[in-house]
């Protein structure tokens, strides 16, 4: 029986108790999609390299791409000057929607490169806070499959991700819908929180959106965001309680993220921030290629992480017993930003030799050394994996307990030709192979027993 919780008294709702499921624990990456009406104009603010935007006016210079519909209704902010010379004073954000094409959208296409480039699942916006729906929705004509594309976007992707063996999930905007209503436009965090709809009418849609979602994709991965409308918090048969106990049943190795503002959820989620140690739960960072989840067209090379440095977080995640939910902001035709594009194949290339090191590990008991040259760790079956974040310094230094833990055993570089016998010096120091030098990082695996 799943009913366990907390005694919060008879009025309290009794959510299901939800463990982070192995697959979810083995994965470690995940490939997030942001994809919708937003990347027709696929247009945001990027931060420039240095500069940093006053708090005040974050949300008028928004750098997310797939925040749109909102920036473009405050009058001071570029997103209004660019829609209204581009598009034409008149033109709705909603007009927009017949201008999705979607004519270069392979979704096999999209899954093999993802999963080349060690992704185990995809989590597409079902629903983002424009309220439009890219599934065929009983609930609103605002679809995908009415509009624009004229698909069932979400039913070619929950296909094309399983047949390529990724595990499929949903994002869906709770208690944000800029459609359903008319909403004054959001300029700071506290707005944010307070412009959400929690009305029981909103709470039916919504808990009428995501019972379609469960009972046509059996997601195996709910990610809400925005919380959830606070009269859908209770004990009856259409609220979140229920819901959940409804999705497990469906799908018993699923999982939530923490977005719902209910005592229930697997696994923490962090967004373009990191925790700072070794966590004791499984959690997951997020973040895009660049600035923004949606597609913008605004942003260079200067805007996206680099290669070196995409290697480096998923390393310094997954040391700290988290996954990486990376983003990519398809364009409007369905064909992948190139740079986007080449910030996988720079995974997919370090993982080809690497992977032991990530994907099926646990963390070690501790992710890193407090100063001195970067190292990660992980474990898997007794194998400790050291990663050395700056293998062009040649060598390797260990701490005195993994030179008391490898004494007398094996230990290995990974390299692409292979497994290369590592050496320990006396002072604790293993040289890093010539080969591994210009690598983004070079792995040393020690079969130290080490669990
Ligand atoms: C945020 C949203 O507001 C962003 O647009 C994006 O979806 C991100 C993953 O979550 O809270």
């Amino acid at each position: 029986d799943r009913r366990t919780g907390p005694d919060l008294g008879t009025e309290a709702p009794v959510y299901p108790s939800t463990e982070v499921p192995k697959w979810y624990a083995d994965a470690k990456i995940g490939v997030f999609v942001h994809w919708g009406i937003y990347s027709v104009p696929a247009w945001g603010t990027p931060l420039e390299p240095g500069a940093h935007t006053p708090v005040e006016l974050e949300f008028v210079h928004h750098p997310y791409a797939e925040w749109y519909a909102n920036t473009v209704r405050i009058p001071s902010s570029p997103t209004r000057r660019f829609h209204e010379s581009t598009y034409g004073v008149g033109t709705s954000y909603e007009d927009l929607a017949d201008r999705w094409t979607t004519e270069r959208f392979d979704p096999d296409a999209w899954m093999s490169l993802f999963a080349e480039c060690g992704a185990r699942y995809v989590v597409p916006t079902a629903k983002h806070h424009d309220g439009f729906c890219l599934w065929d929705s009983a609930t609103t004509p605002f679809t995908a499959a009415r509009r624009g594309p004229r698909r069932d976007l979400m039913a070619e992707l929950s296909g094309a991700a399983r047949r390529r063996g990724l595990r499929f999930g949903v994002y869906y905007s709770g208690a944000l819908d800029w459609h359903a209503g008319t909403f004054p436009p959001i300029r700071s965090l506290t707005d944010l929180f307070e412009l959400r709809r929690n009305d029981r009418a909103f709470a039916d849609y919504a808990h009428a959106q995501l019972t379609e979602l469960i009972e046509r994709f059996r997601p195996d991965y709910l990610w809400n965001d925005i919380d959830w409308p606070d009269s859908g918090k209770g004990r009856g048969q259409k609220d979140l309680a229920a819901l959940f106990t409804h999705y497990l049943e469906h799908v018993p190795d699923g999982l939530v993220n923490d977005r719902w503002g209910v005592p229930c959820f697997t696994v923490p989620t962090r967004e373009y921030v990191s925790e700072e140690r070794r966590s004791e739960r499984v959690w997951e960072a997020c973040r895009g290629l660049g600035q923004s989840f949606g597609h913008n067209a605004v942003e260079d090379d200067r805007h996206l992480i680099s290669g070196t440095e995409l290697v480096h977080l998923l390393v310094d995640t997954v040391a700290k017993n988290g996954n990486l939910l990376l983003n990519v902001g398809p364009r409007a035709d369905g064909s992948l930003p190139e740079n986007q594009v080449e910030r996988l194949h720079a995974l997919r290339r370090w993982l080809a030799v690497n992977t032991a090191a990530i994907h099926g590990t646990r963390p070690w008991r501790r992710h890193a050394e407090p100063a001195g040259h970067p190292v990660r760790y992980t474990t898997a079956g007794g194998t400790l994996f050291v990663t050395d974040l700056d293998p062009g310094a040649g060598g390797t230094p260990l701490p005195a307990d993994i030179t008391a833990l490898a004494a007398g055993r094996p230990a290995a570089w990974l390299t692409p030709g292979g497994h290369a016998p590592a050496t320990i010096d006396r002072d604790g120091r293993a040289p890093v192979p010539e080969s591994l030098h210009d690598s983004e990082a070079a792995v040393l695996a020690i079969e130290s027993g080490a669990g």
